[in-house]
């Protein structure tokens, strides 16, 4: 056992709160009660509807034999039963496991494995794909999995809520200090990591970024990336705007045109996107002149790089403030203010959200580095995890001694006090925000019959951030290109934001001064071609 947390140090801090998901929820309906909490692009549904049907569906999941600390795959996409099964499960101390709408049998095995979830909440279909053929052998294969909830129009959420509404049950007590969550984590090594997050870590999490944007009840946040992700549920995002009495609309194709529709009809004021997709609005905006994003007052971006001359164009063409968000679903949050200067907000990601976040820039001997020079960073304090779900060798290497979690990222401090993030220490990929571990892939590679050998590396791509290359080591080139690569994987199933944009054959590997594979020569090669 590593490090632990303790929480008591934190109780004296604003937003610091001993209390469940699901009676923050009572709390809301009780103060903003007919107010619009959610709206998708088929409903709206006030706090008070919001509060009654996760008590509803509470009951209901109770009743069917799920049990506080149970885990529980989630997989739907941003839509409203979203945000009413997250309350529900909440409600009886059951834990949402935050599956991503893209992910693919490959991923949900290696998470089953991990968790042992009692059941899978999963959408019927969501852009083209039939998701309950997947949930079905899921079911199959893993004996822990003993429900399926489907959710569409006449589905067993909808039936759920609707056979136990009126009952009053009484749910089990749950405690603020326990886990609301588990998040999934971009940094897997081929076996998958889990963030378990707490109700009040989470809640404070969510606070000290709606504190940052001065967020109150008059915002309408826009939900463009999928909600199953930190950064539009908790930054401050979903949980942050109904903490305040705001409105939250869920973009329910999370494109760039669903996006920029939502701002223009609905009055968004705040919403959050990564750098890749905002090129592609701006791209959207110089053509179509029927978009008003006149109502935003903050766009947060994050997840990615945003490249200086990127973020001078957003200042520049944006009615807005731009916010530059550098955030980890394991915990620190850092963000720019909406009272800096636009120069400033170009060139940093701002400072920590909490006073209490405790964060460090060190060399390879885990030394601080002075002002102006990367390093590592590294971070502890309230909302920070100290371990990973079950991982204890990972753990060993993802934090250090003393608690800190070591991100991967080199940052600096700049003269004004501001952190500056400066690309990855650690090996993995940033394609549009979404993160890739190389060896993941190139695991899934070596398992067609005609690899013998794979390594993957990110390419700087101007759109995408990184672009995913594979090189190959075959023994017969014949029958495999790019697509050939892409049904394979889409076979055994890899979710699509993981597919290789680009594929090269090499016949020996560049070797490194330790014998290792030069991925930094494969970058450069991949370039070229
Ligand atoms: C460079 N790299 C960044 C930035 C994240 C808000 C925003 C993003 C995430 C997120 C999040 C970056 N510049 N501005 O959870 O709440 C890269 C770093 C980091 C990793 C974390 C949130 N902002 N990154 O992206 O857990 O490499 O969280 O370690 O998915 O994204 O990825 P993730």
């Amino acid at each position: 056992m590593g490090y632990k947390k303790d929480m008591s140090k934190y109780e004296n801090l604003e937003g610091w709160e001993r209390c469940g998901f699901g009676e923050q929820l009572d709390r809301w309906a009780e103060k903003y009660g007919e107010r619009t909490a959610v709206t998708d692009s088929e409903d709206e549904i006030s706090y008070m509807e919001l509060k009654q049907k996760a008590d509803c569906l509470a009951a209901a999941f109770l009743r069917k034999g799920i049990l506080k600390g149970d885990k529980v795959l989630v997989q739907l996409p941003n839509r409203i039963s979203f945000v009413i099964v997250f309350f529900a499960l909440s409600k009886i101390g059951a834990v949402p496991i935050m599956m991503l709408p893209a992910h693919r049998e490959a991923e949900l095995e290696g998470i089953i494995e991990l968790a042992k979830p009692a059941a899978y909440i999963v959408v019927e279909k969501y852009l083209g794909f039939s998701y309950v053929p997947m949930a079905n052998a899921m079911k199959e294969k893993y004996s822990c999995i003993r429900h399926i909830f489907i959710d569409s129009e006449s589905g067993d959420i909808s039936g759920m809520i609707a056979e136990t509404c009126g009952e009053n049950g009484a749910f089990p007590a749950v405690d603020g200090y326990e886990t609301a969550v588990l998040l999934l984590s971009g940094g897997t090594t081929g076996v998958p990591k889990l963030i378990p997050r707490t109700h009040t870590d989470y809640m404070y999490n969510a606070r000290m970024s709606a504190k940052r944007c001065r967020l109150d009840s008059s915002d309408v946040y826009l939900a463009s990336l999928p909600v199953a992700h930190n950064f539009p549920l908790c930054c401050p995002g979903l949980l942050g705007t109904l903490d305040v009495g705001g409105k939250v609309v869920l973009a329910s194709a999370t494109s760039p045109d669903d996006i920029l529709d939502a701002i223009t009809e609905e009055g968004v004021t705040i919403t959050a996107l990564v750098p890749a997709m905002v090129t592609v609005c701006m791209e959207m905006l110089e053509w179509d002149e029927d978009y008003d994003i006149s109502s935003l007052r903050i766009l947060q971006v994050g997840g990615a790089m945003l490249e200086d001359s990127l973020a001078d164009k957003i200042i520049e063409e944006w009615p807005c403030k731009l916010m530059q968000v550098f955030g980890t679903a394991e915990g620190l949050l850092s963000f720019t203010s909406p009272e800096d200067e636009g120069s400033l907000i170009a060139r940093c990601q701002g400072t920590p959200v909490s006073p209490a976040d405790e964060v460090k820039i060190v060399d390879e001997e885990d030394k601080a580095v002075p002002e102006g020079v990367f390093g590592e960073l590294l971070s502890r304090g309230p909302y920070t995890i100290d371990g990973y779900y079950m991982a204890e060798e990972a753990n060993k290497k993802s934090f250090t001694p003393d608690g800190f979690y070591r991100t991967g990222d080199k940052a600096m401090w700049t003269k004004d006090g501001r952190l500056r993030l400066g690309g990855r220490i650690k090996e993995q990929i940033n394609r549009a925000g979404e993160k890739i571990m190389p060896s993941e892939i190139e695991a899934y590679l070596c398992r067609h019959s005609k690899i013998k050998e794979a390594a993957v590396v990110g390419v700087p791509d101007e759109t995408l951030g990184n672009r995913i290359c594979a090189f190959l080591v075959t023994d017969d080139e014949a029958g495999i290109d790019l697509q050939e690569i892409h049904r394979f994987l889409r076979e055994i199933g890899v979710a699509a934001y993981k597919m290789p944009d680009q594929i090269e054959w090499v016949e020996t590997w560049p070797l490194t001064s330790v014998g290792k594979i030069d991925k930094k020569a494969l970058e450069r090669m991949a370039q070229e071609k």
